[in-house]
């Protein structure tokens, strides 16, 4: 029996809950939870990362996440797709010259399974990381991630910060979501007008004039977001996607188009026209979060898809 296999069938034994709950090992390799709730809604969870890779409602209507077909787990690289964690920072590390690895250290680490809950409407499911001692000194506090994913008429996720160090943190993080859209050229993005932007590829401050419609690669961090939710009309599948964000300023929107797209390798050519992200965030400069000693901070996106 593979070690694979082994962890899943402890797993199961464990936390495994027949009709609700149960883990296996995915086609891509690697040990996955795989959650369905009442009316059939179901959601698939790799534990390495925590990383959410697929969100199929009740309604049965196809998957809400996007995963590049040329991922796979245990690779030491990030599955492409569904809900990577950037923690405890987004983007590049504030230090170029100690070369840490983009979107912090835990998108391809082994996460732990903590706990589990049923209720009549939902299945969630938590997950813990503990930082290395080479990663708490890294970071210079003594941090711990948990994360809650909450099946039901909605995607729930939450991200926990716990600071159980006397070093007070400055947090950059992201819930890297990827959606599955059927064509980007149709899709427009509401919930974003008025509100500023720094544009990734420019380097320039933009307000935001009308919808977002994705045209080119785009790269943007929209700043000061709180109580702004963020709708994905989508006309090529009739369907609109919603992601209302706690706990988060800033919203990240994320096409790279079609020569980037070619240069990340584990996408595939036209894989960009199918996807894009929108990322419930805290980043720097302007919306890093102070993690006081003692202290726990919450980040939470809730993902929902209506058929027009
Ligand atoms: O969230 C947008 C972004 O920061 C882009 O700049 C791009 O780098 C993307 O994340 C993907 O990053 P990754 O490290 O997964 O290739």
């Amino acid at each position: 029996m593979s070690d694979e296999l082994r962890a899943a069938a402890a797993l199961e034994r464990a936390f495994g809950r027949t009709g609700a709950l149960a883990f296996s090992v995915s086609p891509l390799g690697g040990v996955v939870a795989v959650l369905t709730a009442a009316k059939g809604a179901r959601a698939v969870i790799a534990l390495q990362g925590a990383q959410v890779l697929s969100y199929v409602p009740a309604s049965g209507e196809r998957d809400v996440l996007w995963c590049s077909p040329r991922s796979r787990l245990g690779t030491g690289k990030p599955v492409r797709g569904g809900v990577p964690i950037c923690w405890p920072w987004f983007g590049a590390h504030a230090d170029a010259a100690a070369k840490r690895p983009a979107h912090g250290f835990v998108r391809a680490a082994k996460w732990s399974v903590t706990g589990a809950g049923f209720e009549t409407e939902t299945t969630s499911l938590t997950f813990e990381y503990e930082p290395s001692m080479d990663q708490l000194a890294m970071i210079g506090a003594q941090l711990t991630a948990r994360l809650r994913v909450t099946l039901g008429a909605a995607l729930d996720i939450e991200l926990e910060t716990i600071n159980s160090g006397t070093e007070t943190f400055t947090l950059s993080q992201a819930l890297h979501t990827y959606l599955a859209v059927g064509d980007i050229g149709r899709v427009r993005i509401h919930g974003m007008e008025g509100l500023t932007y720094y544009d990734q590829l420019t380097g320039r401050d933009v307000v935001q004039s009308g919808p977002i419609a994705i045209e080119q690669e785009t790269d943007r961090i929209y700043r000061d977001t709180a109580g702004h939710a963020v709708t994905i009309d989508d006309a090529s599948l009739g369907r609109s996607i919603r992601i209302s964000s706690a706990g988060s300023a800033s919203i990240v929107i994320w096409n790279p188009w079609r020569e980037k797209a070619m240069r990340l390798g584990d996408m595939e050519p036209e894989g960009y026209r199918t996807m894009l992200c929108a990322e419930s965030a805290n980043v720097a400069p302007n919306n890093t979060v102070r993690v006081e000693p003692g202290s726990t901070h919450t980040m939470a996106c809730r993902i929902t898809s209506e058929t027009n």
